[in-house]
């Protein structure tokens, strides 16, 4: 089974990844994954934190001579921060003058719920491993899942539907448009209508001047997706179940969506389901798995559990970055005053950083349903396996 787990403190040396599951010999590219850490890095309303970091994936294990030999593969990402940390956050016992508490919770954060819990009289080792500064780690064991998914013609991209109250007008973009975006050199807020895109700014640079923090909606797409994909025969099983746990379990999302789900609980059937229809070949072959077609793409690509065949879309809704520089009101740990909310240098906005994490989740958890579908110890036996299954549905 492909699983992978992180570790690492937002300020300490090193983030840590290992991914283990993937099989042997898939070429590893080592530009592309450090292209998704940078794409991760950007966006209009990222905070002072990501002028010092320069993220990079630096591989211990599990890839040899460019390719993976099917062990567990160990990376880490250096944080250039932590030299400014080193004597704040020791591992040894240092100097306690020299440590840097977090005072005050932060409302929205997991600063309260965490010290109570882990019985911390204040915050510091909460905010170190709540912090989105872990996406990275997802974003570089995506990046390798994207990789094995390429294999099998399937991309994974994400963009900005809404920053704040601005939302993109017409919520179906074209697969051609979300390429465009990820080709981009420099990022904006990601999002594939400039009309919209330059709404979202002001929605930042409103937040900025007021001390403020706004949320947003990302959606990741994956395209080339096969149908057969998770499964209805079991509730743990099934694709749209996994891919809504992993996009939940990043840091400040609120809420996932499939498709249109939400707008389809207050729609009639006959607007929200995809009318099927089917397209009979033409010469020697057709493009697409299948000749089954739909002309709208409400399920997200999902029905039943199962991916259809068509694009996967999952939607993220973030909440605003808890850190607010015109703090709420919070209570100061020790003395139990009222208090402002501590405040620590932070991003205002994250719609496109998070929509790469929502990527990588997304990718890790298509890569894991394939790999349970097609799986193999190396990749010629996956991809005889995929050939296989792609012949199958071609005769079906
Ligand atoms: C982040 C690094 C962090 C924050 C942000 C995400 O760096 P620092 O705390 O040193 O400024 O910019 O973390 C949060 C939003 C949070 O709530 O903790 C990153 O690398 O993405």
């Amino acid at each position: 089974m492909l699983r992978f787990s992180t570790a690492g403190e937002s300020h300490g040396e090193a983030l840590v990844a290992v991914l283990s599951g993937m099989p042997a010999g898939l070429r590893i590219d080592l530009a592309f994954i450090d292209r998704e850490l940078w794409r991760r890095q950007q966006g209009y309303g990222r905070g002072g934190r990501m002028k010092i970091e320069h993220d990079r994936a630096h591989i211990l294990s599990g890839v040899r001579h460019g390719a993976t030999i099917g062990s567990p593969i160990a990376l880490t990402i250096e944080n250039r921060d932590w030299k400014n940390w080193q004597e704040a956050l020791p591992v040894g016992a240092g100097d306690p003058e020299k440590h840097k508490a977090v005072s005050s919770p932060r409302p929205g954060h997991a600063d309260l719920a965490g010290a109570l819990k882990y019985n911390f009289p204040e915050a510091r080792y909460v905010l170190e491993r709540a912090s989105a500064r872990e996406s990275a780690a997802r974003a570089a064991v995506g990046a390798i899942a994207k990789l094995l998914l390429r294999e099998l013609g399937i991309e994974v991209l994400s963009h900005a539907l809404a920053v704040g109250t601005a939302a993109v007008r017409d919520a179906e973009i074209p697969w051609e448009k979300i390429q465009a975006l990820y080709a981009r050199k420099e990022v904006l807020l990601n999002c594939a209508d400039p009309e919209a895109e330059e709404r979202m700014k002001t929605e930042v640079d409103n937040a900025l001047k007021t001390g403020d923090s706004v949320g947003g909606v990302f959606e990741v797409v994956a395209h080339g997706v096969p149908p057969g994909l998770g499964t209805y025969a079991n509730w743990d099983e099934r694709l749209d179940a996994l891919l809504a746990a992993a996009v939940m379990s990043l840091q400040a999302v609120k809420a996932v969506e499939i498709g249109t789900g939400v707008g389809s609980a207050s729609s009639p059937g006959s607007a929200v389901h995809d009318a099927i229809g089917y397209e009979h070949a033409k010469g020697d072959g057709r493009a697409g798995y299948t000749g089954f077609r739909r002309r709208t793409n409400h399920a997200g690509g999902i029905e039943g559990g199962i991916s259809n065949g068509e694009d996967i879309l999952v939607r993220g809704y973030l909440k605003p970055i808890s850190t607010l520089r015109r703090p709420l009101e919070s209570v100061n740990f020790k003395t139990r005053e009222p208090v402002k909310a501590a405040y620590e240098r932070s991003d205002v906005a994250v719609v496109p950083a998070a929509g790469v994490g929502g990527e990588a989740m997304v990718a890790l958890t298509l890569a894991r349903c394939a790999l349970e579908k097609f799986g193999g110890d190396s990749m010629g036996e996956v991809l005889r396996n995929f050939e296989g299954y792609k012949k199958q549905l071609k005769d079906y």
